[in-house]
């Protein structure tokens, strides 16, 4: 599958969609039979219903379908509408994690690899508009050092068994929704904006590749937020000026709507999409992130696409609320940690001002992590039996198809393209060169960076280099100085002055401690909400004196699921609010400091 050259199904005047979400028929398939046997041909053998979307996880009563590792399958018929004649029918899947292969009635029609991105298939051929076709999927969820995220199946006296170096559960399934979309034949297949400005007047340049288009015209209308046209254009590609322009900002969510059309010589348009955007720029200078020009400092946090019972579905009732929790505390921003959100997601920043750093699903690219005397020996990260040259494809492909998707959103001010990997080595260093160009090429507009560990302390990391913004990950005071947050802040001090010598600004990626909600200590012990509140300050105060930082995103916004371990209680606590979004004393304390006026 291309991956990279797709639009999200959109109703419009020329343009209709189908929304396949509800129960899906569903099986396990442990022995990987249903492919040889042909399970897509019919009715699944013995299937029980399953939620789309959802993670399948945590929806039975049973452990061995909460750990289930292997191929799955999902199916469920449709009808076609009636009025699709002549239309040219995809089917859209937002994601399956962390790959699937689909087939229309007997026909293969996509794979696709990569559990956090879109993927769609010309289906036109296969189904018949008033008609029904059987949609089956099969998805498979194993994790191995050629996929991103990577992880291992080892051999153990019971069994085989899932390894993987996160710190979040490994939930599966179809976790967004899925579509019919019906468009013209002659149609608009890709859109790229990029937005400037010049005191007060905007520029909005862009760029739209057609399909079947002999002999059309591409024509743009940029409208303001009044539905007032301010501008056109004729041409695929092109630059549209505005005047007294209203720009897109942080905390001002102001968007335009981009309508792309494609026209006959007779005036007649047989496409149209439209597309939202907000005009501002982003930029590095010095040690300052600038957005509109402006210093900007990110307060927020790293989050986590995670909910009990439906795991990494997404649900608009969670969105909401998550993003009034977000306003309330006074957060400005957040990372997409570890994957790429929802597009859903994407969507509501921008209309909110909201800012985003978006990450690819590279994460545990570290054989150092989860280490210790409990394992983690026995695999170099980067070597030819591990994470190798087609592990680096696919992470590439990742990075194309996180920028393709989310390249037009004015929320996303900077790449991420991978969290916590080993940076400290020669085989880091080749790996990740060539990976930076990966994200420039396909996107020349944006600051690229990456996520560095603890492990890989100032001094030794042979990746930040690459990078326009240093982002940290530091723990001083949980996993090193825990409980001593003196010593912690002395050790936090030294450190980040290294970095700052650098010269680049400095995102403070993660800093948090796990807390037990209603753990309570007059002395500061690490676990209880005392101890978060006085963690958070040590670290604030750290911030404050060293000019290069220019934001704090606490790990985590919220607790979340993990896989199980010593050192997981119920999974990690380090939210600032539980995983069922009740606050802890550090909520309070972070919105007392970011919501100066509240
Ligand atoms: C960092 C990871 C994050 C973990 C966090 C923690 O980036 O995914 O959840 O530490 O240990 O290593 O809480």
């Amino acid at each position: 599958t291309k991956g990279t050259t797709m639009l999200r199904p959109q109703d419009t005047s020329t343009r209709e969609t189908k929304r396949l979400d509800g129960l899906w028929s569903f099986e396990l398939d442990g022995d990987s039979a249903g492919r040889d046997a042909g399970w897509f041909r019919g009715p699944l053998p013995s299937p029980r219903d399953m939620a789309v979307p959802a993670s399948f996880n945590d929806l039975t009563a049973d452990a061995a379908v909460r750990d289930y590792v292997g191929d799955i399958w999902y199916q469920r018929t449709v009808r076609v509408p009636r009025g699709w004649t002549d239309q040219r029918v995809v089917l859209h899947f937002e994601s399956a994690t962390h790959r699937a292969t689909v087939w229309v009635d007997d026909h293969e029609v996509v794979s696709h690899e990569g559990g956090y991105t879109p993927f769609e298939a010309d289906v036109t051929e296969f189904v018949t508009p008033g008609e029904e076709v059987r949609i089956t999927a099969l998805v498979n969820n194993t994790l191995s050092f050629q996929s991103i995220p990577p992880g291992v199946i080892e051999d153990t006296a019971a069994g085989k068994a899932q390894r993987y170096w996160h710190d979040f559960f490994n939930f599966a399934g179809i976790h967004r929704s899925v579509w019919l979309a019906a468009t013209p034949q002659a149609r608009i297949e890709n859109l790229t904006v990029v937005t400037g400005f010049s005191g007060d007047v905007g520029s909005v340049d862009f760029a739209v590749e057609t399909a079947d288009s002999d002999g059309l015209e591409v024509r743009t209308v940029l409208r303001d937020a009044a539905g007032r046209e301010v501008a056109t254009g004729s041409g695929a590609t092109g630059s549209l000026r505005v005047d007294d322009v209203h720009l897109w900002a942080p905390g001002h969510g102001y968007l335009y709507d981009l309508e792309v059309q494609l026209v006959d010589d007779t005036g007649v348009v047989l496409d149209t999409y439209h597309q939202s955007v907000g005009i501002r720029t982003v930029e590095v200078r010095g040690t300052e992130f600038l957005i509109n020009g402006d210093p900007f400092y990110f307060k927020g946090f790293g989050m986590h696409e995670d909910h009990s019972t439906i795991g990494k579905a997404h649900s608009p009732a969670h969105l909401v609320q998550d993003f009034e929790l977000l306003d309330w505390i006074g957060a400005n921003s957040f990372r997409t940690s570890h994957y790429p959100y929802s597009e859903d997601v994407l969507d509501y920043a921008d209309r909110h001002g909201i800012v985003i750093i978006d990450e690819t699903a590279a994460v545990g690219l570290n054989m150092g992590l989860g280490g210790g005397i409990f394992g983690g020996q026995g695999y170099t990260t980067f070597s030819p039996d591990t994470i190798n040259e087609t592990t680096r494809e696919v992470h590439a492909q990742a990075i194309r198809e996180l920028i393709a998707r989310d390249k037009n959103h004015p929320s996303v001010v900077l790449w991420s393209i991978a969290n916590e990997p080993e940076s400290d080595t020669e085989g880091a260093e080749d790996y990740f060169r060539p990976l930076f160009d990966v994200a420039r090429e396909a996107d020349p507009s944006r600051p690229v960076g990456f996520v560095n560990v603890m492990l890989a302390p100032h001094g030794s990391c042979r990746v930040s280099q690459f990078a326009d913004v240093l982002m940290l990950n530091r723990y001083y005071g949980w996993y090193v100085n825990t409980g001593d947050l003196a010593g912690a802040e002395i050790a936090w001090t030294e450190e980040l002055t290294g970095w700052a010598s650098e010269g680049k600004p400095i995102i403070i990626t993660e800093y948090g401690a796990d807390t037990l909600a209603g753990n309570h200590s007059l002395t500061p012990q690490p676990w209880s909400e005392e101890y978060q509140v006085d963690y958070l300050d040590m670290n604030h105060r750290v911030f404050d004196a060293c000019e290069a930082v220019v934001g704090e995103h606490v790990w985590n916004f919220a607790d979340f699921a993990t896989t199980s371990g010593i050192m997981r209680v119920d999974g990690n606590k380090k939210g600032a609010f539980t995983r069922d979004r009740k606050p802890k004393a550090a909520a309070f304390a972070l919105r007392r400091r970011w919501r100066k006026d509240a």
